[in-house]
């Protein structure tokens, strides 16, 4: 490509052409170039988001809105920190939703995935019971992201871990340390 542009621009000047007509020919040349560069930047973003993910252990979604979602294979006891430190090795977090539009398309996608199973979140209440909070930026989980109805409900013992309760399609509390799978969010690499 850059061979191509030298030949040009050799040719064009050799023609003895203003400059400005050189400039006007090259112009489109160059935004087409551009934009293939932005192509294989995007691409070479993807590769290296993807390949720290282990595809034995993970499921991983199309990219979407620049990061693509990881969903663990195996339930485990989640734990916060355990489990956010897997997301951290693959450059990610446990899963925040930012709205109710992220959840609808992660909440989907655990149902391909899983069917019944339950995927736990970065969202939780430890620190102040009632107060949901996100384990890996601290912000508050947004008031617009729905919960199902009736919940967070801290039920029996306390529930300070958040879930996607599939059998219900929605979000609910549950107790940390109990089975469930999980899912990473990984912003495309830098
Ligand atoms: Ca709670
Ligand atoms: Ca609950």
């Amino acid at each position: 490509m850059i061979e191509d542009i030298d030949s040009n621009v050799k040719l064009t000047l050799s023609k003895s052409q203003s400059i400005f007509d050189v400039v006007q020919r090259l112009e489109p040349k160059v935004d087409k170039i551009d934009s293939k560069v932005m192509d294989i930047d995007l691409r070479t973003r993807i590769i290296r988001t993807i390949q720290r993910v282990d595809k034995q252990d993970y499921h991983i979604s199309d990219v979407h809105n620049d990061r693509v979602y990881v969903y663990s294979k195996q339930e485990v006891a989640f734990e916060l920190k355990k489990e956010n430190d897997k997301c951290e090795l693959m450059g990610g977090y446990l899963l925040e939703l930012d709205d109710e539009a992220e959840k609808l398309y992660t909440l989907d996608l655990a149902k391909k995935i899983g069917g019944d199973a339950r995927f736990a979140l970065g969202g939780n209440d430890v620190a102040t019971e009632g107060t949901w909070v996100y384990y890996h930026s601290k912000k508050p989980v947004p008031s617009d992201v729905q919960w199902l109805p009736g919940e967070p409900n801290n039920h029996a013992a306390g529930e300070n871990c958040m879930a996607f309760r599939m059998t219900h399609n929605g979000l609910n509390d549950f107790p940390c340390g109990q089975n469930a799978r999980f899912i990473c969010e990984l912003p495309l690499a830098p």
